[in-house]
């Protein structure tokens, strides 16, 4: 839901109709990545702050810390806090802006997956390692080679194979990698080097990771992202080209790729046959929620879907202040999934 909208809502009728609510209240959360480990369920939040920011497009207002697991014993159990996981302060690469994390598990031991704006400037990914789902996590001292952008999503498939999904527009500088090298000139734009309307949208990535989930064991490979007829979506086409938050699930053998439409605020997915895609836009997930972003994850939960994702109704529509919810998804008998609002009627 766009900011300028925010002031003429009643916070307190919305969120009685919201479909959930927050799943923790005690600080705020956002861009959830659920997982099942080891039968319970483990959710690996960017933890929000308002550290003074002001409001820009290229997020400088997101300006969070560090990184709290939250774990449920089902799901419709307590959330619990689990405490400072990871601080940027002892991720020797990273100085600030702990943006949405992921995690995975192999071997009994437990990878975070975080981007991190580096002393240079330049978003990296990193990935920090505990034997414990909840952490304390031990990062890399530097980090993954070859990566860059925002919002890290690992995918274990079926033959055990791990892939890394990762992108993002504006602040997240996935524009400013075109050529391959970082641009860094125009640095206070969010826009600079976008393609134009008519030409094929940025795209995410993905690579798949070296056994030890420490590294990209190839060269990250755009993931092409197609309309109906088999073409590429164009950058104008601004309801269903990708801009962030990236992930990857299965479901009854088809790959679903998922991704936020960033200035549109929808939460969309597009299908496959492969984890490299291609993969074609199949419809939307979620309508937009309160507050400029919409970032999710997709979770199987004891042989139901779950949708994670946050809304920033508990801060009253302050953008950078967003809430944890998690709300059933439905998949229709084509595969296809039903499309969430995320405030009744
Ligand atoms: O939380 C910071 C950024 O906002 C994330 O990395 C984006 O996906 C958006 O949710």
């Amino acid at each position: 839901m766009p900011e300028e909208s925010i002031e003429n809502i009643n916070f307190d009728a919305l969120n009685a109709k919201a479909i959930s609510q927050p799943l923790v209240d005690h600080m705020y959360t956002a861009d959830p990545s659920a997982h099942v480990f080891n039968g319970k369920i483990y959710i690996y939040p960017s933890h929000d702050i308002d550290a003074g920011e002001a409001f820009d497009d290229l997020g400088s207002h997101f300006a969070m810390e560090d990184y709290h697991v939250i774990s449920m014993d089902s799901i419709t159990s307590e959330a619990i806090d689990h405490g400072v996981a990871l601080h940027v302060n002892d991720v020797p690469w990273a100085k600030e802006q702990m943006w949405a994390p992921d995690a995975n598990e192999k071997d009994g031991s437990y990878y975070l997956f975080f981007p991190a704006k580096a002393h240079d400037g330049i978003f990296r990914i990193g990935v920090a390692i505990s034997n414990s789902p909840t952490g304390p996590f031990t990062a890399q001292p530097e980090a993954i080679k070859d990566s860059f952008s925002i919002d890290p999503a690992v995918f274990k498939d079926d033959d055990g194979s791990y892939y890394m999904y990762f992108g993002g527009l504006w602040g997240g500088q996935l524009q400013r990698w075109r050529t391959g090298q970082f641009n860094a000139e125009q640095p206070d734009s969010p826009t600079a080097f976008l393609p134009e309307d008519h030409e094929p949208a940025l795209l995410p990535y993905v690579a798949k990771m070296t056994d030890d989930l420490l590294e990209f064991s190839e060269k990250p490979k755009e993931i092409e992202l197609l309309d109906e007829n088999g073409n590429l979506l164009l950058a104008g086409d601004n309801d269903r080209r990708f801009f962030e938050a990236a992930w990857l699930h299965k479901y009854n053998g088809k790959y679903y790729f998922s991704y936020s439409t960033g200035d549109t605020h929808f939460i969309c997915y597009a299908m496959g046959d492969t984890p490299y895609g291609p993969f074609t836009y199949a419809g939307r997930i979620l309508n937009p929620v309160v507050g400029w972003t919409s970032h999710h994850s997709i979770c199987e939960v004891e042989n139901k879907w779950y949708l994670f994702y946050h809304d920033a109704s508990l801060s009253k529509g302050v953008t950078h202040l967003r809430s944890v919810k998690v709300a059933e998804i439905t998949y229709r008998e084509d595969g296809s999934i039903e499309t969430l609002d995320p405030y009744r009627d």
